[in-house]
């Protein structure tokens, strides 16, 4: 079912002073889906500030040249976040996404408003403007847009494109679909410029996250009838190769790549000691399922959620959990219990 967007352009119509927000460890997709949606309502004539729980990271900070996105508590306190008409959550309608900014929402009497594609999702009081088979929440902010009836600028028009093409993986993950392709055709009708973008995203590798890559790929390991990879990066890899933490982005779907495979995941020691786990599908098999075990969540195909340590530990929970998913023996288990 499309969106109906009536509402929101009602809403958008009869207010002054939004806040736009969107998830902890903001990606392309919250990030681009914020900047497109604050220059169309800026465009609008109306004001309007992102807030997000975490720092952009840097190496999308090029998204944002002029540094205007607001951090909670730092760049802007609660009070001032609440001081709005109408706060905008895109891609994500989970509490635990948002950390921080959960105050403001509940605190704040500005109308509230969802705009996401995430299956995962928590009544936030909002007026929700959902699709969870769109592929980006930036496939919707440009399907917004044209229901306004505005015309997207060249930089509006890049920014969503990023949205889109970093949930796809570049296009190459199933949720790509004809109406991705037709959302990024307009999008460079209106002056997006995908090869300008795909050096910015994906061409600044750095000696030092190559020669974490090279680690962590050397771990690659199999189980569930070699139909699962896994692999981990610990703390002291940082140290040792000078990476930075973002620089094991999109490392699970280089394991993913092996022949055979209908999942692989990546474990990532944090600084607290606990384990972030990424997992991707390229089957039938849902991880958004298996991650919800932990409290996370996700796509079908794509997902994440925080584990207790040590690393060895959550590796066995979620090789049990795959293996019963996969219905089949989960290769190092019986080693270990
Ligand atoms: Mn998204």
């Amino acid at each position: 079912m499309p969106i109906d967007w009536q509402p929101l352009i009602e809403i958008v119509h009869a207010a002054q002073r939004f806040v736009i927000t969107s998830h902890v460890r903001p990606d392309g997709d919250a990030l681009g889906s914020e900047l497109g949606l604050a220059g169309i309502l800026t465009g609008l004539g109306k004001s309007v500030r992102i807030i997000n729980p975490s720092a952009t990271p840097d190496h999308l900070s090029f998204l944002d040249p002029e540094g205007t996105i607001l951090k909670i508590k730092e760049d802007v306190s609660i009070e001032q976040a609440c001081e709005t008409d109408v706060h905008i959550v895109v891609d994500t309608s989970a509490w635990q996404q948002i950390n921080s900014v959960r105050k403001v929402l509940e605190q704040t009497s500005a109308r509230k408003v969802v705009i996401d594609h995430h299956v995962s999702s928590d009544d936030m009081g909002a007026t929700e403007f959902k699709d969870t088979t769109a592929a980006a929440t930036g496939v919707l902010i440009a399907e917004f847009a044209s229901a306004l009836g505005v015309t997207l600028t060249a930089r509006q028009a890049q920014a969503l494109f990023c949205a889109t093409a970093t949930d796809t993986g570049w296009f190459r993950f199933p949720n790509a679909d004809a109406r991705t392709y037709r959302t990024v055709a307009a999008l460079i009708d209106a002056g997006a410029q995908p090869s300008l973008l795909y050096r910015e995203l994906y061409e600044r590798s750095s000696l030092e996250r190559l020669k974490l890559h090279s680690v962590v790929l050397s771990r690659v390991d199999l189980a569930c009838d070699n139909r699962l990879a896994h692999t981990y990066v610990e703390r002291k890899d940082f140290a040792e190769t000078g990476a930075h933490p973002t620089d094991t982005e999109d490392l699970v779907n280089v394991a993913l790549a092996i022949n055979g495979l209908d999942a692989a995941f990546i474990l990532v020691e944090q600084i607290d000691g606990r384990v972030k786990a990424s997992l991707r599908s390229r089957s039938e098999l849902n991880v958004a399922a298996i991650a919800e075990n932990f409290g996370g969540g996700g796509h079908k195909q794509a997902a994440g959620a925080m584990l207790h340590g040590p690393i060895p530990e959550a590796r066995q929970k979620l090789l049990s959990l795959f293996a019963a998913a996969m219905n089949t023996p989960a290769e190092d288990s019986s080693a270990e219990e």
